[in-house]
């Protein structure tokens, strides 16, 4: 069986979920499509590097990222860094014939996005964004239903995102509120999920009309290097300003006639990781709740009308992905599973040498609808994609 060597860039929460991955996805996906052998991983510091080879499994550490791009032995490239680092090495990668696995969104703006494009096409080396939660059994479900016709012509689509750990105005000023980092707020952070989302269940975007608010516009600076998505308080000390959106809501034309709103936030108390789609056609609906992602409801309008409602199926082996998942429905699929299945289909397309979706292609088409959405958060008028 082939192995793939992988060099991880960053040592955060999202290298923990792709080591996981590397390690975990032979388990379930056996004969697995290639081994990935965990060679070395990239953080800020030496220290932090050899402590991060340690904690996850890699053979080595280093300071240097570039040590990965330059070692003729690495295979893979995975980019699990904050949003303005993913251009640079992402291009460096492409230029030295890596494949790349980068975490989302692509990019901070437009113009890296088509920028990282350009450099995995003409490199031609396998790329994909790690938009993990469409490779849930349950979304691939409602994609099958929604292909094979079972709820008619698509109406519309409805899709939410809703988290709260940046609800609480001590929720320190980390990466993920300074635009020369992330590029944009929750519409970048988390509305890009439900934007991949809707390209694979419903199809291309024409025209986005949209709100984007910020509410807290000034947050306790970050002490220490963690992420912490808001658990470490900030104290009574200095401030600095937010400038990237807390709230977006839009509204979608989609080039086949279907219409579709989008909601991302990450004030919504009680909302922790609130996934939601739900999807009308002409011969029934489609509902799905990440927080119970275990499910897929559907209702046809075909049954009785004594009986008809919504009914829950349970995903397990009759399932997309149920070959290599657990064998009973309703064990349970959580975040790691979803991780797993999305090392899966990565391996495979470099096994098979087909690039895999979502590519950087549909990282750019996501950044173009991002772009059109923060255009029209101040035109306030539907703006083009
Ligand atoms: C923070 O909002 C975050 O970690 C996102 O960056 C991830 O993409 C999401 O899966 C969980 O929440």
């Amino acid at each position: 069986m082939k192995t793939y060597q992988v060099g991880l860039i960053g040592a955060g929460f999202m290298a923990k979920a792709h080591s996981i991955a590397y390690d975990g996805m032979p388990m379930f996906f056996w004969p697995a499509p290639g081994m990935a052998v965990k060679k070395t991983i990239a953080d800020l510091t030496e220290e932090c590097a050899k402590d991060a080879a340690q904690r996850l499994g890699f053979q080595q550490g280093t300071a240097n990222w570039r040590d990965i791009v330059d070692d003729p032995e690495i295979d893979i490239v995975d980019i699990c860094t904050p949003n303005n680092a993913h251009c640079e090495i992402a291009v460096a990668a492409a230029e030295a014939g890596k494949h790349i696995l980068c975490e989302k969104p692509i990019a901070r703006t437009l113009e890296e996005a088509e920028k990282m494009r350009d450099a995995v096409k003409k490199a031609g080396v396998i790329n994909m964004l790690a938009f993990n939660y469409r490779r849930t059994p349950a979304v691939q479900l409602a994609k099958k239903l929604i292909d094979e016709g079972a709820i008619g012509a698509i109406l519309d689509f409805r899709g939410t995102y809703l988290q709260d750990w940046s609800a609480d105005p001590d929720s320190p000023l980390s990466w993920r509120f300074q635009k020369k980092v992330c590029g944009s707020g929750a519409l970048g952070d988390i509305g890009t999920h439900v934007v991949d989302m809707a390209r694979f269940l419903i199809g291309d975007f024409a025209e986005v009309n949209a709100h984007v608010a910020t509410y807290i516009n000034e947050r306790p600076l970050q002490t220490g290097s963690a992420d912490s998505l808001g658990n470490v308080k900030g104290g009574g000390g200095p401030k600095g300003n937010v400038d990237v959106d807390d709230q977006c809501c839009f509204m979608i034309n989609f080039k086949n006639g279907a219409f579709g709103t989008i909601e991302a936030t990450r004030n919504a108390w009680g909302r922790n990781n609130f996934i939601t789609l739900e999807i009308h056609g002409t011969e029934g609906s489609i509902y799905f709740n990440y927080e119970r992602r275990d499910e897929l409801q559907v209702c046809f309008a075909s049954d009785a009308g004594d009986r008809r409602g919504f009914r829950t199926i349970y995903t397990g082996p009759a399932h997309p992905y149920g070959e290599g998942l657990w064998p009973i429905p309703a064990l349970g699929i959580g975040y790691t599973e979803t991780k797993i299945v999305e090392c899966y289909d990565f391996i495979k397309a470099i096994a098979e040498n087909k690039q895999p979706s979502p590519n950087f292609e549909d990282g750019y088409q996501i950044e173009r609808i991002s772009d059109a959405v923060l255009r029209s958060g101040v035109s306030r008028a539907w703006e083009k994609v």
